[in-house]
């Protein structure tokens, strides 16, 4: 009883995708955007501290090289979106390097609120910087920025941290092509993406000696208990990272660690699963150095620039409206 009043309102479209992903015939999915609850929020930050885990290091480094020389490519963008701020922290170095060279309006979207909330307090009293905060998917949120500025105003879209590696490749063009649909000449678009290396490297960053992203993935099942009224029990699940080598990824699975049954009352399900099936979870993509110049050239941008981390590889890529 007291559980069921302090668990929240069952989201219809958590459940439906939770439904949709664990009824899938051949290979059961959850969507990755669902390890982001306050919780996994919090995990995810800690993973970006873990010293297997490279990437934001990498990401954080080029920003803090090469922040200038970023800024004098762009046309003066005195409009800035950033796809997913997260805690705003990266792109401090960012707007310090564009407020030395005029006025700018920073606008973070971000669907997580508490995210949002960080990047607010980490952001919202720069100098010559003025932060207005969209609580809205990605897509929405960038055509919402984009209707509010003067016509000859340039934007900026920031989509930092690899985060285009979470999409398939053909999605991951998808997005981009709409991204491009929603801005004009002059406009710019500033990519993170994670390169290909060595492939215990790529494991262990997903597969840390310390658990924490095995605590990121498990706390899915953590949060369907708690918020669809699932009967999971963590602990005959395990966390698994695979390369897949065709698809030049990393995959994260919950691994059945034996044979099963499942039922989530908030998404009217009952599953049973085989000792050893996994639910896939997660897919985060590695790219090669040439692949951001074929990307921009099919969403319709030109790649202007790419700046390459010497420690961990990683590409800033800059992307040019022409
Ligand atoms: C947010 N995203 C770019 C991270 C990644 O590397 O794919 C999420 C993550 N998953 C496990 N570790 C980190």
């Amino acid at each position: 009883m007291i559980a069921t009043l302090l668990r929240q309102a069952v989201s219809p479209e958590f459940a439906a995708d939770v439904r949709a992903g664990l009824t899938k015939p051949v290979q059961r999915e959850l969507p990755s955007k669902y390890l982001y609850d306050a919780v996994g929020s919090e995990l995810f930050e800690a993973i970006c501290l873990l010293p297997e885990y490279g990437l934001t290091r990498a990401d954080t480094r080029l920003l803090q090289q090469h922040a200038a020389g970023m800024v004098s490519r762009m046309p003066f963008p005195a409009h800035v979106a950033e796809l997913g701020s997260g805690s705003g922290k990266k792109t401090r170095i960012l707007l310090e390097a564009i407020a030395k060279r005029h006025r700018t309006s920073y606008y973070p979207i971000e669907i997580s609120p508490a995210a949002l909330a960080a990047c607010e307090k980490e952001l919202g009293k720069m100098d010559f910087v003025s932060l207005v905060g969209y609580e809205k998917p990605y897509l929405e949120g960038l055509r919402a920025v984009a209707a509010r500025r003067e016509p000859r105003e340039q934007l900026c879209v920031l989509f930092l941290g690899s985060t285009i590696g979470n999409f398939d490749r053909p999605a991951a063009n998808e997005f981009l092509r709409q991204v491009r649909a929603t801005l004009q000449s002059g406009d710019s678009l500033l990519l993170g993406t994670d390169l290909i290396k060595d492939v215990e490297v790529q494991i262990l960053a997903y597969d840390d000696p310390a658990g924490v992203t095995a605590a990121f993935n498990l706390n899915l099942l953590a949060r369907i208990n708690r918020e669809l009224g699932g009967d999971c029990q963590l602990r005959d699940f395990r966390h698994l990272a695979l390369w897949n080598a065709d698809e030049r990824r990393i995959e994260m699975h919950l691994q059945s660690m034996r044979r099963q049954k499942v039922s989530i009352s908030g998404a009217a399900l009952q599953i049973g699963l085989a000792e050893g099936e996994t639910i896939w979870t997660e897919s985060s993509h590695k790219y090669d150095p040439q692949e951001p110049f074929r990307m921009a050239e099919q969403a319709g941008f030109q790649q202007i620039g790419q700046w390459i981390d010497v420690e961990w590889p990683f590409a800033q890529n800059l992307w040019l409206v022409e």
